[in-house]
């Protein structure tokens, strides 16, 4: 039998709460060594030596990526496995019919003995810390306990880490408590679990970040949400952005997107029109609450990206390329001879990679090879304040205004490029049936259609019956509700192309909405809500391979019937549970569907045609 060692920094850290919980860790996973992290480069320096060491990092080419690592992951954990992610609240129907649940007894049961001896012969890490600026009374506090110190040195980027999360948490019980090992990573033997009730994480089987950086997913959203719920305030997948406009206005707006649909990009975008500039708040998460004024103030909790690398080039986001240039962690990337990472969609001139480079799973690219040499869920990890869009707003401790809210997601067919949902309840609405085709940041097929209701399917910690009731319920309480948009930078002609050429063309969309936020720009009423008036929306100069206003904005009634029908029975899977003011809005979409059909001009508007805008990752 082995015995864990004590812990002697522990006793240091005076927080009995901690102290017995790491105690009670190391008891069951006995590691050969403790070691509780303070954030200070000497103990990062450390880890990456040992690492580079023992294989799991590699250092890439010191003067074009200084001080940054490449790291290959096992094959078969290289994205969020949603299969395998639970919720384990006491009673089923609090998790809802959207996630995956496990009672906290068969937790006890079936995951608990994984742990068992999980660390031996490893290092246990003890990460504190914070999510949110160090002030700020909206920050909160989190302890994850590791095995890995891959986990370890992204956390250092992603968070707060270390001893300014310990100041903070103090005497405090007031933590979440996250236990990590990648125990033998095999996917029969993975399975992250969430106790809302306990505040508790348990995620065992894999290193990939959406499932080991606990931090992030698992605190900031799905414990969080149920937090932000018993609290009265909102936990997102949303970015943060600041726009300053000619007139010299800032408005911030918050954004949900699902997974690899665009957040990052748009949350740093180089806006294509002159006089705009753009302030990046966050990219993934944002907690907002109502604040003084009777406006929503939104804090990003994270301090860093785990961006998706694939795709990202000077032309489609300058400031994320400017951003990883130096002190960045990549995983999945594929390397070139002269050790400086290299994904698909890196150059767009030179499609190919260069000869002699070497793929994600370390092996030589061919010259006839057809498979892509860095996995499509490759990412980067870099702290925020790398990006050269950063705002003050990231540190500000009472957090940004947020004036206008957008749901976004990817749809072929449908969707226009921008809608303005009516009212904040109709708002609640668009953002609980939004639609959007699966990425490969999660595992499973690509491509495929699904309700992802504010882009929070995977990550809301509770019945999302209860998360919609709960939306509602903030509208009243702000005395200057956000205007919510609807936008889909995906929409593509009949012969596949898109027709939007998205990326910093979108500000053309932005300036419609902050106009429309501040009273200034003309609108059309459809079906769908509001979408710019044929001369209200700024085309020009704009190069669309033969795409039209109508090519964007048409909405096409017999579609939008199918529509409400789906989003009728998508709703009606959370029961009586569901706010009725969800299928009276979904009954009032019907009747305007059926007016919309009675007086549609015969024959109907031509069908999105020929746009040739080039194909791109995301938008
Ligand atoms: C992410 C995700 O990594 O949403 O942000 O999967
Ligand atoms: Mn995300």
């Amino acid at each position: 039998m082995r015995f864990a060692p004590r812990c002697d920094a522990v006793n240091q850290l005076q927080n009995q709460f901690l102290d017995q919980w790491i105690q009670a860790i190391a008891t069951i996973a006995t590691p050969d060594n403790i070691v509780v992290c303070d954030g200070s480069s000497e103990e990062i320096g450390g880890l990456e030596k040992k690492m580079v060491a023992d294989g799991t990092f590699i250092a890439l080419n010191g003067s074009r990526y200084p001080h940054s690592f490449l790291h290959r992951s096992h094959p078969s954990d290289v994205a969020r496995t949603e299969q395998l992610t639970f919720i384990c609240c006491e009673k089923k129907e609090d998790a809802g019919p959207t996630n995956n649940w496990m009672s906290p007894a068969e937790a006890k049961s079936r995951v608990w003995p994984l742990f068992s001896k999980a660390m031996a012969g490893r290092t246990m890490y003890v990460v504190p810390y914070l999510m949110g600026p160090a002030d700020s009374p909206y920050a909160r506090v989190g302890v994850e306990i590791t095995d890995s110190p891959y986990v370890v040195a992204n956390l250092r980027v992603m968070t707060r880490m270390g001893d300014v999360a310990l100041r903070r948490l103090g005497n405090s019980s007031n933590f979440v408590k996250g236990l990590h090992s990648l125990g033998d990573l095999s996917p029969e033997r993975r399975f992250i679990c969430h106790f809302p009730e306990t505040r508790t994480v348990w995620s065992i089987g894999s290193g990939y970040g959406g499932n080991a950086l606990l931090a992030k997913k698992c605190h900031a959203l799905r414990l969080a949400s149920v937090e932000a719920k018993d609290e009265g305030w909102l936990a997102e997948h949303m970015l943060i952005v600041g726009i300053t406009d000619p007139k010299g206005r800032t408005t911030y707006l918050a954004a949900a997107f699902p997974s690899g649909c665009g957040k990052t990009n748009l949350a740093m975008m180089i806006p294509s029109l002159p006089g705009y500039k753009v302030e990046t708040v966050g990219d993934d998460i944002c907690w907002m609450h109502v604040g003084e004024g009777g406006r929503l103030r939104a804090i990003n909790p994270e301090a860093g990206m785990f961006g998706i690398a694939v795709g990202t080039s000077m032309k489609t986001n300058p400031n994320a390329m400017r951003a990883v240039v130096n002190d960045a962690i990549f995983t999945n990337v594929a390397v070139t001879p002269d050790g400086t990472p290299w994904w698909e969609g890196i150059d767009p001139v030179h499609p190919r990679p260069p000869p002699g480079t070497i793929d994600w799973r370390g092996r030589v690219v061919g010259p006839d090879r057809t498979e892509p040499a860095a996995h499509p869920n490759a990412r980067y990890t870099v702290s925020m304040r790398q990006c050269p869009s950063v705002g003050a707003g990231l540190e500000q401790p009472s957090g940004v205004p947020i004036s206008g809210i957008i749901f976004g997601g990817r749809r072929a067919k449908r969707a226009p490029l921008v809608f303005e949902a009516t009212s904040f309840t109709h708002g609640v609405y668009v953002g609980a049936t939004m639609v959007s085709e699966t990425t490969a940041a999660a595992t499973g097929a690509t491509g495929v259609p699904r309700h992802d209701p504010m882009a929070m399917l995977p990550f809301c910690g509770y019945n999302m019956a209860d998360y919609f009731r709960h939306w509602l319920e903030i509208g009243p309480k702000l005395s200057h509700p956000p205007k919510i948009f609807h936008v889909n930078w995906f929409r593509q002609s009949k012969s596949g192309s898109f027709l939007w050429p998205g990326f910093g063309e979108n500000i053309r969309v932005m300036q419609w909405m902050i106009d429309r936020i501040h009273g200034e720009a003309d609108a059309r009423s459809t079906l769908l809500g509001h979408v710019p008036a044929r001369n209200g929306f700024n085309l020009d100069g704009l190069a669309m391979g033969g795409a039209s206003y109508d090519d964007l904005f048409d909405v096409d009634p017999d579609a939008w019937a199918e529509e409400a029908d789906a989003h009728l029975k998508f709703l009606r899977i959370f029961g009586s549970r569901l706010p009725d003011v969800l299928v009276e809005e979904q009954a009032a979409l019907v009747r305007r569907v059926a007016e919309a059909r009675a007086s549609a001009p015969a024959p109907k508007s031509s069908p999105p045609g020929s746009g040739s805008t080039a194909r791109a990752n995301s938008r």
